[in-house]
């Protein structure tokens, strides 16, 4: 058994050698630990660094090309080395490197296929007021659109089993935490978290640098993944509104018509009209989505397959 412990860095050179330096050589269960650096386009020497400590994998991007990227190629670099598990940790040593025991030890007992190192941020001093409700709201809807458990959805201290690093793709560049586990939790993957512990910061956020710009994109992040697996519902609920609101409207004409003797109310059948017709087009467009939604899957299926056999095919290979 290989684990491959990965680390997207951007211009991480200052802190790189401590994260490397608290990260465990043995872990039970398997015959080897080896590191996997993910230079993102820095510019301070990272790569060089990470070099010198005897990292073993480097994959160096000559421009930025973003976190989740980076993530989702790190991934993709394991498997083709070998891993039988792949752990994700930050290069800022956020999170303390001896828990990569303990977010192991699911996947080898069979237990779970991703799992999520849960920072217990209510209890952590270092977290801003913000951070620590942006972190409370995105886990609550994460939960929600996933219909899993975890306390702590932005975590980036993660292990992967094969089967879910191979099952999992990432199509946002930007965060690939909140939309790995909802898509973890549609596709049935078994999704577990233990509390991890985290250093103090050694530096300050570089991947939010502006609050309502990361609100903005991992509300739609969501957004797109959710409709990816519940459109049908998503538009159903959503067209429900403007029919019921047009159905009152029409029974709200048809009783004065009785009583009335048919005088008046023309403009609120119109809207009634209007709102019938939005609410019917949406259910449409619900089907529709639907439609698409299955292909996709059908797809994903596919390139699950296809990296499945091209992998196994690199590995017989002299
Ligand atoms: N590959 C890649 N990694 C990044 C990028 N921005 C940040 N990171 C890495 O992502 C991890 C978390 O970033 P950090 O700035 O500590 O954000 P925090 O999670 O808010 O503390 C660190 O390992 C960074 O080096 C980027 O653009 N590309
Ligand atoms: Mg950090």
């Amino acid at each position: 058994m290989k684990l491959i412990i990965q680390i997207p860095c951007k211009n991480e050179a200052q802190t790189l050698p401590q994260t490397v330096a608290d990260l465990p050589r043995e872990v039970p269960g398997f015959d080897t630990v080896e590191l996997l650096v993910i230079d993102d386009g820095s510019t301070d020497g990272t790569s060089e660094v990470a070099q010198a400590l005897g990292v073993h994998h480097i994959l160096r991007f000559p421009i930025n090309r973003g976190l989740a990227y980076a993530f989702a190629a790190g991934l993709q670099a394991s498997l083709e080395r070998g891993a039988d598990v792949v752990v994700n940790t930050d290069g800022d040593n956020q999170y303390q490197g001896r828990y990569v025991l303990a977010l192991v030890k699911p996947i080898v007992r069979g237990e779970a296929d991703l799992v999520i190192g849960d920072r217990r941020v209510a209890q952590v001093p270092y977290f801003s007021s913000l951070k620590r409700l942006l972190q409370y709201v995105g886990s609550w809807v994460v939960r929600w659109a996933s219909g899993t458990d975890v306390p702590d959805a932005t975590s980036g201290f993660r292990a992967l089993s094969r089967e879910a690093a191979l099952r999992l793709s990432v199509f946002s560049a930007y965060t690939y935490t909140l939309e790995t586990i909802i898509q973890a939790g549609k596709r049935g993957l078994i999704v577990r978290s233990v509390p991890v512990e985290t250093n103090p910061p050694t530096r300050r956020s570089r991947l939010i640098t502006s609050i309502p710009g990361y609100v903005l994109r991992s509300g739609v992040t969501i957004l797109r993944v959710v409709l990816m697996y519940d459109a049908l519902r998503a538009f159903m609920t959503l067209g429900t509104f403007p029919l019921a609101a047009g159905g009152v409207l029409v029974a709200r004409f048809a009783y004065y018509w009785v009583t009335a003797q048919g005088a008046g109310h023309i403009q609120s059948l119109i809207a009634a009209a209007i709102l019938i017709i939005i609410g019917f087009l949406t259910f449409l467009l619900g089907l529709l989505a639907d439609l698409i939604a299955r292909n996709r899957q059908l797809l994903e299926e596919q390139v699950y397959l296809l990296r499945k056999l091209s992998l196994d095919r690199g590995a017989h290979s002299p």
